[in-house]
């Protein structure tokens, strides 16, 4: 993680060391304003001066046009993944003219930060046990380019794509199609950019944004994640890309109950997206697959190459599309009220990634197991374990079958009784097979020595 870290902050502190921190509210307070790229780092590095024991800043890479892509922190930890404890990401503005998702994440840390001084006991247990990672925008060059359009009315598409014109939406590794492949075929049904490192460092199609979120997915064992877009109202969940390749299916990944409680999460606490009563954002609108403020992104509209699924299918992460706004770029005076909206399912989305299984995969020896997988019987999607041999399974609650598996070593499977929340422990002890071979020979040996003497060889 070095390269991320240091650079951009010693710099960022040489440059607020001699303009002084402006962020136009005082410690404490939340400015409900616009922050263009200069006034977000300095938001940023406000929350970490003002919270510095529980927060860090770096950088994943740059935009095209050379602008940092960054990261604020929060944790109990800063800087380093604990062993047991889940990671979770916001990422805002991939779309550099969907505005309200950027700030939205700006203002969650001032919040966090806040309420964590104060003593909220939830937030202070929330961030001791999670390490979260808020990214307000992937898409800097395109919110400069939206964002300078004079006037309070902005266009529709200006500043949606990166400074090459790539969507960023549409610019990761199709693995929908290979997972649909082998879901025929057979095939594996999990991680399927393992061993790609290479072709992707390679790829001259993937924009410079959407590599360095690559790598980041590939680096950080991310449990639960969204996507913070705006245009809509709703909360968009796996797949994106329908099987048929037709615009509108309902695409159900295998995770669909999860997912869709997951989702249900966000809309449940925003009054605005859980209305039924919500008209459409406009006139002709097709909201149809919209029920309770979620909906499958195939049955909305078919997107390949998003970043939603990439995650669910490269890694262990489960990842959802938050659509915040009908506007894209609203008038300045109105953050505070999407806010007000957001705030409560903000946190609590966060609070998901504590549900399910989670727990350790270990040899006889207490030896931690990396890369084991965890499957779920009738769930075709296992994830696998970190380097601590630690593993989170997201589980919507019921009865279910894991198990744990890695090679060179016996299968072990539990029932587990899985409640809404909080997670269940559930540890996985794995005998070697190399062992069970010694052991087996033993007893072979034990019992030919007992025969022997038994019949007087
Ligand atoms: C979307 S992303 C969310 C919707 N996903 C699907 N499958 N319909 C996009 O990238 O087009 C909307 C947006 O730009 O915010
Ligand atoms: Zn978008």
């Amino acid at each position: 993680m070095n390269r991320f870290v240091s650079l951009v902050l010693l710099w960022t502190l040489a440059v607020l060391s001699a303009t002084g921190p402006v962020t136009g509210a005082e410690e404490g307070e939340i400015s409900f304003e616009y922050h263009r790229y200069e006034e977000l780092r300095k938001a940023l590095v406000s929350v970490w001066l003002q919270c510095p024991s529980i927060t860090r800043i770096y950088t994943v890479g740059e935009s095209f046009e050379g602008r940092e892509l960054l990261v604020l922190e929060m944790s109990d930890s800063p800087g380093t993944h604990e062993a047991g404890e889940p990671e979770f990401k916001y990422i805002g503005n991939m779309h550099g003219n969907e505005a309200v998702g950027r700030e939205l994440i700006v203002y969650l840390a001032q919040y966090l930060c806040n309420q964590y001084q104060q003593g909220n006991e939830s937030i202070i247990d929330l961030i001791h046990t999670t390490r979260i990672h808020l990214m307000p925008s992937m898409n800097p060059d395109g919110f400069e380019k939206a964002a300078s359009q004079s006037g309070e009315l902005k266009d529709w598409f200006v500043g949606r794509s990166n400074a090459q014109g790539v969507d960023l939406n549409r610019n990761f590794p199709d693995l929908d199609r290979i997972v649909y492949g082998n879901e025929k075929e057979g095939g594996a049904n999990n991680h399927l950019l393992n061993n790609m490192k290479k072709a992707v460092d390679e790829n001259t199609k993937l924009a410079p944004e959407t590599k360095a979120v690559i790598r980041w997915i590939m680096e950080i064992p991310f449990v639960l994640s969204a996507n913070l877009h705006g245009g809509d109202v709703v909360a968009n969940y796996p797949y994106d890309e329908t099987r048929s390749g037709s615009t509108h299916e309902y695409s159900a990944s295998p995770d669909d109950v999860t997912f869709k409680s997951l989702a249900k999460s966000y809309s449940q606490f925003n009054p605005v997206m859980s209305d039924p009563q919500r008209a459409p954002c406009r006139k002709n609108d097709d909201d149809t697959s919209f029920t309770e403020g979620i909906t499958n992104g195939g049955a909305w509209y078919s997107v390949p190459g998003g970043m939603q699924d990439f995650n669910y299918l490269s890694s262990n992460c489960f990842e959802i599309t938050l659509e915040l706004s009908c506007d894209k770029f609203p008038a300045e005076d109105t953050l505070k009220t999407y806010w007000e909206e957001n705030r409560n399912s903000l946190v609590n989305y966060i609070e998901q990634v504590h549900r399910g299984v989670k727990g350790f995969v270990r040899d006889l020896q207490g030896g931690a197991i990396f890369n084991a997988s965890i499957s779920v019987e009738g769930i075709d999607h296992d994830i696998t374990t970190a380097k601590d041999g630690d593993y989170w399974r997201l589980l919507a609650a019921g009865n279910y079958k894991v198990s744990a598996y890695a090679p060179g070593y016996l299968t072990v499977i539990k029932k587990v009784a899985v409640p809404y929340s909080p997670a269940i422990r559930v540890d996985f002890e794995l005998e070697s097979l190399v062992e069970r071979k010694e052991e087996e020979k033993e007893e072979l040996m034990d019992w030919w020595k007992m025969m022997s003497e038994t019949l007087n060889f």
